[in-house]
């Protein structure tokens, strides 16, 4: 419920602007929600229409994207890339491909992604993009000749300096690659940093692809050792998923000392008491892009169940790292009831709101996606500077950066938290301290 005058007016509008888009309104008001806690000392925002900017996109592009798939067959998909804020740098964030995108699914990622990039301390505007296309069950020449078409419309919206998109669901390495090679041969120029998450031989980071993974792990251990004089050691873990963030995740998390007895897809979840075997979900989910109920066939003792009942599974520290909304208040009722300390976001906004409410009346450490899963971004911007100084950086130095900002990411919105009066809300603490920058480097520019 957002309480004060100005706040509450910009909320109505964004309502009347966008019928519907409830995922992007979901974000919008815990967003404004949060900045209840700065508004009122701050009457220059009122005055320069600060907040109704932040709110509404600089620029939404959405665009028809045709493709022949291998029956002959022409197939037609929606292409979307949102340019939410570049008050601080270029935009960037990933793109989607997956049948739930809509323009609704875009904003509300553009929109978190603004606050996000600013908290990694990076010069990183916020944007967004995919497709309703599903890469699942496609062939490469049909995903190949997707990211084709698709490529042949984004090209002229993207560059180093003006829009660099990225992967997310459903966009890994494969992708990027064709989507890269697509720009080059239109652009007819090599622009490293137009695209990150690029193969090794071409570009891409070390470290990238394990790093949104990793990260969440960083920012869940100083967490733990700053609020709680704990850490993963012996700890039960649970992740949804089991795609680029889910298996990074798990890696990391059982390196650190934990557990990890149950990951999922959306088909149903696998739990295994004496530990995830990760080769097994590697070999199953990168090489053989399969369900992730065959994880049976190599861990014997393992269970499989169908459908969402992972959240039933007993945990001390839940890692939602698969999708939007994948906990409701059903959900963390389990979660809760059954122990858990901490609730760590992977996924963007996989917690619903009234779910976020309930782990933080019941004193679980709750850390928001915006704040727990910017390594991937920020490992995006180590990348672009690496494609601009012309070198690689090693494995270790881009994780011990990525190390630095993960922890650094969690003081300024724990201070942040402190500063607003509610020490240990990160959800109001990262979207503040993100916003803080942001909004200074909108005042500074204008009203543009
Ligand atoms: P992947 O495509 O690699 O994996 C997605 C995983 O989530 C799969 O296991 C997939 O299962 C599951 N999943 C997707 N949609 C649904 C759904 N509607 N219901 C149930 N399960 C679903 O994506 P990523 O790992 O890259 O992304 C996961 C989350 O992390 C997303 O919220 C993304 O926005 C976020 N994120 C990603 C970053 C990155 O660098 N990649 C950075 C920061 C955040 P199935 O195979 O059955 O579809
Ligand atoms: O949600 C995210 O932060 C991402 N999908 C990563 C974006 C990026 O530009 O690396």
């Amino acid at each position: 419920m957002i309480k004060n005058s100005y706040l509450q007016e910009v909320y109505e509008q964004v309502k009347k602007r966008n019928p519907g888009e409830s995922e992007f309104l979901q974000a919008v008001e815990e967003v404004l929600e949060s900045f209840e806690a700065i508004i009122e000392k701050k009457p220059e925002y009122q005055k320069a229409g600060l907040i109704e900017r932040f709110v509404e996109p600089e620029r939404f592009i959405q665009f028809r994207v045709p493709w022949v798939d291998d029956n002959g067959k022409v197939q037609v998909n929606r292409g979307f890339r949102v340019q939410f804020n570049s008050a601080i740098g270029p935009y960037k964030g990933g793109l989607r491909f997956h049948p739930s995108v809509s323009a609704s699914v875009i904003k509300f990622l553009g929109f978190e992604q603004i606050l996000k990039n600013s908290l990694t301390g990076l010069p990183m505007g916020g944007g967004k993009g995919g497709s309703d296309f599903d890469p699942k069950g496609k062939s490469d020449g049909e995903v190949m000749r997707f990211c084709q078409s698709y490529m042949t419309e984004l090209y002229r919206h993207v560059g180093q300096f003006i829009d660099v998109p990225a992967g997310d669901i459903g966009v890994g390495a494969r992708e990027i690659g064709y989507l890269f090679g697509q720009l080059k041969r239109i652009k007819n120029e090599f622009e490293g940093g137009v695209l990150t998450g690029k193969g090794l031989s071409y570009g891409g980071s070390l470290a990238r692809t394990e790093a949104t993974g990793f990260g969440v792990c960083y920012f869940a251990q100083e967490m733990l050792k700053c609020m709680k004089g704990d850490s993963f050691e012996g700890k039960t873990v649970v992740i949804s998923g089991s795609g680029n963030v889910a298996i990074f995740a798990c890696q990391k998390a059982t390196e650190l000392g934990a557990k990890v007895v149950a990951m999922s897809d959306s088909n149903g979840y696998v739990y295994d008491a004496d530990g995830i075997d990760l080769d097994a979900i590697k070999d199953i989910k990168l090489n053989k892009r399969a369900r992730i109920s065959e994880y049976v066939s190599y861990r014997p003792n393992a269970k499989y169940e169908a459908g969402h009942g992972i959240w039933g599974v007993k945990c001390d520290i839940a890692m939602p790292c698969a999708t939007q909304n994948d906990i409701d208040v059903d959900d963390a009722e389990k979660i809760i009831a059954n122990g858990a300390m901490a609730l760590v976001e992977g996924a963007n906004m996989p917690t619903t709101a009234a779910a976020v409410a309930k782990f933080q009346e019941a004193g679980l450490l709750f850390a928001p996606a915006k704040a727990a899963n910017a390594g991937g971004v920020a490992t995006s911007g180590l990348e672009m500077s690496q494609n601009s100084l012309r070198l690689s950086w090693t494995f270790e130095e881009v994780d011990a950066r990525l190390k630095d900002i993960m922890v650094g990411i969690f003081h300024n919105a724990y201070d942040a938290s402190v500063e607003c009066g509610c020490e240990g809300n990160l959800v109001v603490g990262a979207n503040v301290a993100g916003f803080l920058k942001v909004a200074d480097a909108m005042m500074a520019q204008g009203i543009v």
